[in-house]
């Protein structure tokens, strides 16, 4: 039995770590698995775990990726100087919640966004042609909130239902350490539902969906070892806890935002004169197969940034707007 933890040096070959969770909900897939199975468990319940996607060494290497950028060592973060000299590693990312866009400023986060698992998987779930539009690096240190209840397609329309999140694991993620919760089924109605502010300090600056018909007691807490990837569906009602866990310790994961090479992506404002119908922003990489659309050429436009997760106010992100008493990451 290994005896491991989350921060140790990954080991050699080999059984590589205890199985975690040791209970497991369905939906938990080797990467050599029947593809209609996991396509037919996928469409029914909106998402499914891909088990040892990334070796140990992958983990290890965005691990250490994850220090670098937040050091400043992959280029100055707005509102975040670079770490004072001598500052120790966990007083740096203490600081994060979340960086958006890592793969602008990192060979190593770019890579993972191609990793072949977890491409073979969106290839099975998605279509042959993918491309991705978006990461987001979360360090979620201890004492950090999460997400309220809301589906991405909220945030990156795709014109064919197709945005798939891929939830990379870089530390086991727990209830205590606040893991992904999903409501399985939810992606199904095919509905946005409406979106109000949370007020509620367990969550960060983003609003919750509401008026759904689906209760909290439907929900289940995805739990997975280090190197796992959560596949989910755009229209899947997910969540996140606070991070519950000891002082020192985090919940980081990458999540890669996917959807077909087929749509066109209808994400921001369109230039002036652009009606929206033919808008199709463009800073996309594709990952898998062909894109009909390649005569558009690319662009590169969002530049990596950090997320505020709402102890400083929500700023950008709406603004600062109340909070209800007696709530807070330590509460329930
Ligand atoms: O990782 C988390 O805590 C939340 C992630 C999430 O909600 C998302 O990727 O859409």
């Amino acid at each position: 039995m290994s005896t491991a933890t989350p921060d140790s040096p990954p080991t050699a070959a080999g059984p590589r770590r205890d199985r975690f969770p040791a209970v497991r909900p369905p939906g938990y897939f080797a990467a050599d698995a029947d593809p209609a199975a996991v396509r037919a468990f996928y469409a029914e319940h909106g998402y499914l775990v891909l088990e040892d996607a990334f070796s140990p060494a992958e983990v290890a290497a965005l691990k250490a990726e994850t220090t670098l950028i937040c050091r400043g060592d992959r280029g100055e973060l707005p509102d975040h100087p670079h770490a004072a000299a001598g500052e120790s590693d966990d007083s740096v990312l203490a600081r994060f919640l979340c960086i958006h866009f890592p793969h602008k400023c990192s060979p190593v986060m770019l890579a993972a966004a191609r990793q072949g698992a977890t491409i073979s998987a969106l290839t099975t779930v998605i279509g042959p042609n993918v491309k991705c539009m978006q990461s987001m690096l979360f360090i979620k240190s201890a004492g950090k909130p999460g997400q309220a209840w809301h589906q991405d397609e909220d945030y990156i329309p795709t014109r064919d239902r197709s945005l798939t999140g891929a939830w990379i694991a870089i530390d086991r993620a727990t209830v205590e350490n606040g893991c992904l919760w999903v409501i399985p089924g939810s992606h199904r109605p095919g509905v946005l539902w409406p979106q109000r502010w949370h007020g509620d300090r367990r969550f960060d600056c983003a609003e919750e969906s509401h008026g759904f018909p689906f209760t909290d007691d439907q929900a289940i807490a995805v739990e997975v070892e280090a190197g796992a990837v959560v596949i989910f569906n755009g229209y899947l009602l997910h969540r996140s806890l606070p991070n519950r866990a000891p002082a020192g310790t985090y919940r980081r994961s990458l999540v890669n935002h996917y959807m077909s090479c087929e749509s066109h992506l209808p994400w921001g404002q369109p230039p002036a004169g652009e009606h929206v119908a033919h808008f199709d922003f463009r800073d996309v990489i594709v990952v898998a197969g062909q894109d009909p659309y390649a005569w558009k050429g690319y662009v590169d436009v969002h530049k990596p940034s950090v997320r505020p997760s709402g102890e400083g106010g929500c700023g950008k992100w709406g603004g600062d707007r109340p909070y209800q008493e007696g709530t807070g990451p330590g509460g329930q």
